[in-house]
């Protein structure tokens, strides 16, 4: 037993911590690192930064590596220090005169400490607060010097680190990740000549036309002001007061009533650039462009009912996949792509290429791959890179120019000036996860927390006393596209922007039925919280305007008639787009098949353990992740299997699949599992278990595949399953597999899953 003792994990110091021994002199005391931590590296150890050099990464490194390595902190093996670097011999116990006696306030430990977390907190974003980040890096496909000097697409294969943080708009930094809202897709590439922050959104379009109506936008979606609430929703008066008062919104609203809206996760949703913006090349010609961002792993989405309950399983849900896939190697992966566009071209389009309320479908300008963007590294600290990244929609490099969409204009504005109050003075940029891999030289000097050391007298230019220097690029530096203007200066919009519904119904027309109904199911949520009988009526009043089918669905889910059309803000006559396939979800359903999906083996005593195990090894073998889910975690009895969820700790939604494995009959105590339900004899524990039947009926209800064999069916029965969709035909995720067929029942849960959802299973409401 001694023996045993001393193999215990044991904190040494800890009798210090009571009785006289507090007493005991800590003063002086010396330890050496355990011999666990004796090859750990030391911090006198110097990592040359990688500014110095021609800056160039080798193909495939990441220069970032270097910057950040500099300032990363391994406590490896190390004794404790006040922020000054002295030693600190007790990290329990104040200073006190007597053990029973008041605080000394000469404790400098305690004070150093306390004041450091009492400042722990900065303001968080005032719109993306919640999000999450990657490492990763982007690799152009070719030479696209044709159409820009930027350096990042100069060449095939040249790679440029990147870091990049998807994000909810309208929560606060702990809400959860499944509400509907649109998702922030901002990219900050370290591109050799300087930092570029492509901010966009997953959806292509946004609310308002001109930066003069954010703060409005914002403040009408927020927790109402007065109480607070909601938290991290649009459903309530204010947003859909400002929307039904604010025609402009409307393409947007049919994106955000769209699955869009509440994504599977963010390695399976578009970026887009939103804005026009312009691409300029070394002979200063330039073209207009779209950035698009194209997922490998497809566009998928969650049901509503499923993003909900998301909300209270795990609010971390998007998050966690990111971080999880990750680690698990499996690399999320988008193309990059641009529409591009001639002035000329523009001015043919039946819409105004500077409205961000309109896109430029696919059939008018098609999208041509140009690279790829991998995340591959998770960050070292979620403060140090997650939070304090300051993305910014004006930090550009030489090729990328800006178009006169006035809202990108304010944009360009917004992000400097939100940085210096969020993250505490102008010096935001020298945070190492802000500070680019391009060598930065110039006279802007001081300022709160400045960390370069500036050497010499001369902090102006021009000087002759520094020999000029830094001086001037010239054509070698950020150079704007001299696009000529000569105007009136006026607060007004072009006639153009105020055809809302053309696009607008557009989308509607390019969803499939299926998607159709999920916008008008959300619609009907959204407009169902909100208090106000006008705010309703007058929101069903402009959906006239983009389609009657869409308004009588929502009107009927209002329990109201269908008003009378808002009137026009224009006189010009609505433009008729044929439907753009691309715009339905479906479309994409990418490469990456059944990798990093998730299925639930639910097992109980008298499961075919064998059977159960060949299931989990061919899941794991397709890139899958299969668990082993139960009553309770811990040994099955009479197997040897380990059950590693509960039903309670991974409730349904969290699976995109289930599996019910057939039973073992040798297993004493069947028979009292025999279900009441079916004639036929039952299969495990399970089928009495009200929580496994409920965990089915949430795949089935949110259109996941279920595999059930040979007696695991019992199951299935028990909780109800139709094996028919609605319309008669064999619903092709609800596979049940006769007992004895073997693990090949498999490959027919694999085609469903990789297909993820059987949409033609839905009613509203829910058979299940
Ligand atoms: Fe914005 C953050 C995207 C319009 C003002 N915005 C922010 C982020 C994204 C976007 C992804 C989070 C960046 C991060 O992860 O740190 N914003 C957009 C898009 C827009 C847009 C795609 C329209 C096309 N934004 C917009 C306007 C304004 C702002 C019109 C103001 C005039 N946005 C901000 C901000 C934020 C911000 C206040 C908050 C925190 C931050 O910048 O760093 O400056």
């Amino acid at each position: 037993d001694e023996q045993l003792a001393a193999a215990m994990p044991f904190n040494e110091t800890k009798p210090l911590e009571y009785g006289d021994a507090a007493f005991t002199p800590h003063a002086g005391e010396t330890r050496t690192p355990s011999s666990a931590f004796a090859t750990a590296s030391t911090s006198t150890e110097t990592v040359a930064s990688p500014k110095d050099g021609d800056g160039q990464p080798d193909l495939g490194a990441n220069p970032l590596d270097g910057p950040l390595d500099r300032v990363r902190v391994d406590d490896s093996g190390r004794e404790l220090t006040t922020n000054q670097g002295v030693k600190v011999a007790d990290n329990q116990d104040s200073l006190k005169i007597g053990l029973r006696g008041p605080t000394a306030m000469e404790d400098f430990i305690l004070r150093e400490k306390i004041t450091h977390f009492d400042h722990e907190r900065i303001p968080e974003r005032v719109v993306h607060a919640r999000g999450s980040a990657a490492h990763g890096y982007f690799e152009s496909y070719a030479d696209h010097r044709a159409i820009t000097r930027a350096s990042l697409f100069g060449a095939a294969g040249k790679r440029t680190p990147v870091f990049v943080r998807f994000s909810t708009v309208a929560g606060e930094r702990g809400s959860a990740d499944t509400v509907r809202d649109v998702r922030g897709f901002a990219v900050k590439f370290y591109t050799d000549e300087g930092n570029w922050d492509l901010v966009g959104n997953n959806m292509p379009v946004f609310f308002i036309q001109d930066a003069m109506k954010f703060p409005d936008l914002i403040h009408s979606v927020k927790p109402e002001p007065h109480n607070g609430m909601p938290q991290a929703a649009s459903a309530h008066d204010t947003f859909w007061d400002f929307a039904s008062l604010s025609p402009e919104i409307t393409h947007m609203l049919m994106w955000h009533t769209s699955d869009r809206a509440i994504p599977r996760s963010y390695r399976m949703m578009q970026g887009f650039g939103v804005h026009t913006f312009r691409l300029v090349n070394a002979q200063g010609a330039s073209l207009f462009c779209k950035f698009h961002w194209t997922p490998t792993a497809g566009t998928h989405s969650l049901v509503w009912d499923e993003a909900a309950r998301l909300t209270g399983a795990d609010p971390d849900y998007h998050r966690r996949d990111l971080w999880e896939a990750i680690e698990a190697g499996q690399f999320p992966e988008w193309e990059l792509g641009v529409q591009t566009f001639t002035a000329e071209q523009a001015a043919q389009f039946p819409f105004d290429i500077l409205d961000p309320t309109k896109i430029v479908p696919e059939e008018m300008a098609p999208v041509q791959p140009i690279g790829r963007l991998v995340l591959d590294r998770n960050p070292d600290n979620f403060f140090a890179e997650t939070e304090q990244v300051a993305f910014c929609a004006a930090h550009v490099v030489p090729g990328i120019d800006f178009s006169d969409d006035p809202l990108l204009q304010g944009r360009i504005h917004s992000y400097i000036d939100t940085q210096i109050s969020r993250l505490g003075g102008a010096n935001f940029h020298e945070i190492p996860i802000n500070s680019p891999v391009a060598q930065i030289h110039n006279n802007q000097r001081d300022g709160m927390h400045r960390q370069s050391i500036n050497r010499g007298r001369v902090s102006y230019e021009p000087n002759s006393l520094a020999g000029g220097c830094p001086f001037q690029a010239g054509a070698k530096g950020y150079v704007s596209f001299p696009e000529p203007v000569a105007a009136s200066k006026v607060r007004g919009k072009p006639e153009l922007f105020a055809d809302h519904y053309s696009q607008a119904r557009l989308f509607w027309k390019s969803q499939t039925a299926v998607e159709q109904n999920h916008i008008i199911a959300a619609f009907r949520f959204e407009l169902t919280r909100v208090q106000t009988p006008a705010i309703r009526r007058r929101m069903v009043a402009g959906l006239v305007n983009v389609d009657q089918q869409l308004a009588a669905g929502v009107a009927d889910g209002l329990g109201m008639a269908v008003p009378p059309a808002l009137p026009l803000a224009t006189d010009l006559p609505m433009h008729d787009y044929p439907p753009s396939p691309s715009l339905s979800l479906f479309s994409r359903p990418g490469t990456t098949g059944i990798k990093t999906l998730k299925v639930a083996l639910l097992v109980a005593p008298g499961v075919d353990a064998e059977q159960a195990r060949r299931l989990y090894a061919a899941l794991l073998d397709g890139g899958a992740v299969p668990r082993l889910i139960g009553e309770r975690i811990g040994k099955l009895p009479g197997t040897d299997l380990d059950v590693e969820i509960s039903f309670e700790t991974g409730p349904s939604v969290l699976w995109d699949g289930a599996i019910v494995p057939d039973r073992d009959d040798a297993y004493a105590g069947l028979a009292a599992a025999d279900t009441p339900h079916s004639d036929t004899p039952g299969g495990t524990q399970l089928n009495r278990d009200v929580a496994a039947q409920e965990f089915l009926r949430l795949q089935y209800r949110h259109d996941k595949p279920l595999l059930a064999i040979g007696n695991g069916a019992q199951l299935l029965y028990a909780a109800g399953i139709p094996q028919d969709l609605p319309d008669g035909e064999p619903d092709p995720g609800v596979i049940v597999a006769e007992r004895g067929v073997g693990e090949s029942v498999l490959a027919l849960f694999e085609t469903a899953l990789a297909r993820r959802r059987v949409y033609a299973r839905e009613t509203d409401p829910p058979r299940v």
